[in-house]
């Protein structure tokens, strides 16, 4: 069982179970401005589609920017993530004009691109007169509100642009409305702020299907300041280095030997040497007393390593790993 489960995370998306979806809401509860899945990111500010699709372009995840799209939904695993995030960003509206309200829809990636002359033809479902912003085009999943896509006019605009509701629904609307938006999430980490101690952080990662994050290389840990940056914000510059807002917990522990370092996982931290630490660390301190040593990793918000205690005193943030990355 346990190995059937392991097979289910390591594909490409991962479907989370309920257990799993309130383990992933713990996670992104205290977040603001941008909340992500394994499969998406949801970006609550309110934007124009084409300055939607814009800003995915160039949402940078530490690899470049200009690589990425507005969210292609083509499965029932991705409309339920994209449900979970806006519930996420904005509280649903039930009332009937509430449900119309701009953050009661999220952008996604899907536009009407030919037989945009508005007849009767037009406004019939074609998944072929429509595509998605990685150039596919649909496939048999399909959400659509009833009546929709009803390609409304208004003056010279069509409604040539999808929208998604809380509920999951699509919905073709004007280019011009105002929206959050998703994009596909190419990133590795999920960033918690929840302040927590290593354990805590560890279960909280687990609870969600996921595991405390790894950082194996220089790029990688451009690749988790980066992803630190969109999800907890910049670094604050006034606070004091060892402040908990600073450091972020990561999957890495020598608990079990001293000096021997492993990632959750159990595989060896190879990175151990290349890492930037902090002088005068590693020095396994113990000064917090009654503890033997330093025995868990964080990451700082510089980018330097350091060997940390897993101590009620240490609450801070944390990062997550994505199945498969
Ligand atoms: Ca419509
Ligand atoms: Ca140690
Ligand atoms: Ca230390």
């Amino acid at each position: 069982m346990k190995l059937f489960l392991l097979l289910l995370l390591v594909g490409t998306g991962y479907c989370l179970d309920k257990e799993q979806i309130k383990g992933l809401k713990a996670l992104l509860k205290n977040l603001d401005g941008a909340f992500a899945t394994c499969q998406l990111v949801l970006f609550s500010e309110l934007v124009d589609y084409d300055t939607a699709e814009q800003k995915c372009q160039n949402f940078d995840i530490g690899t470049g920017s200009g690589t990425g799209n507005l969210a292609t939904v083509s499965d029932e695993d991705k409309n339920t993530d994209l449900k979970l995030l806006l519930g996420m960003a904005y509280d649903v509206k039930e009332d009937k004009s509430g449900r119309w309200d701009p953050d009661q829809w999220v952008w996604a990636g899907l536009r009407k691109t030919t037989n945009n002359d508005g007849s009767q033809i037009s406004r019939t479902y074609n998944a072929e007169d429509w595509e998605w912003a990685d150039g596919a085009n649909p496939n048999d999943f399909k959400k659509w509100m009833k009546g929709q896509p009803d390609q409304r006019k208004d003056g010279d605009n069509l409604q040539n642009q999808m929208r998604i509701s809380h509920h999951g629904e699509w919905d073709d609307t004007f280019k011009y409305k105002k929206h959050p938006y998703a994009c596909d999430y190419q990133g590795k980490y999920i960033l918690s702020s929840s302040l927590s101690s290593w354990s805590q952080a560890k279960a909280a990662c687990e609870k969600a299907g996921l595991q405390l994050a790894k950082v194996r290389s220089d790029q990688e840990v451009t690749e988790m300041m980066a992803a630190a940056n969109s999800f907890l914000g910049l670094r604050d510059e006034s606070l004091k280095t060892w402040n908990p807002s600073n450091w972020i917990w990561l999957g890495g522990s020598d608990a079990a030997e001293e000096g021997v370092w492993k990632w959750v996982d159990g595989s060896p931290i190879d990175y151990f040497d290349g890492m930037d630490w902090r002088p005068p660390n590693p020095d396994n301190a113990d000064f917090l007393g009654g503890e033997d040593g330093q025995h868990f990793l964080a990451l700082s918000r510089w980018g330097k390593f350091d060997d940390s205690f897993d101590s009620k005193k240490k609450q801070r943030p944390f990062a997550c790993q994505c199945p498969g990355t």
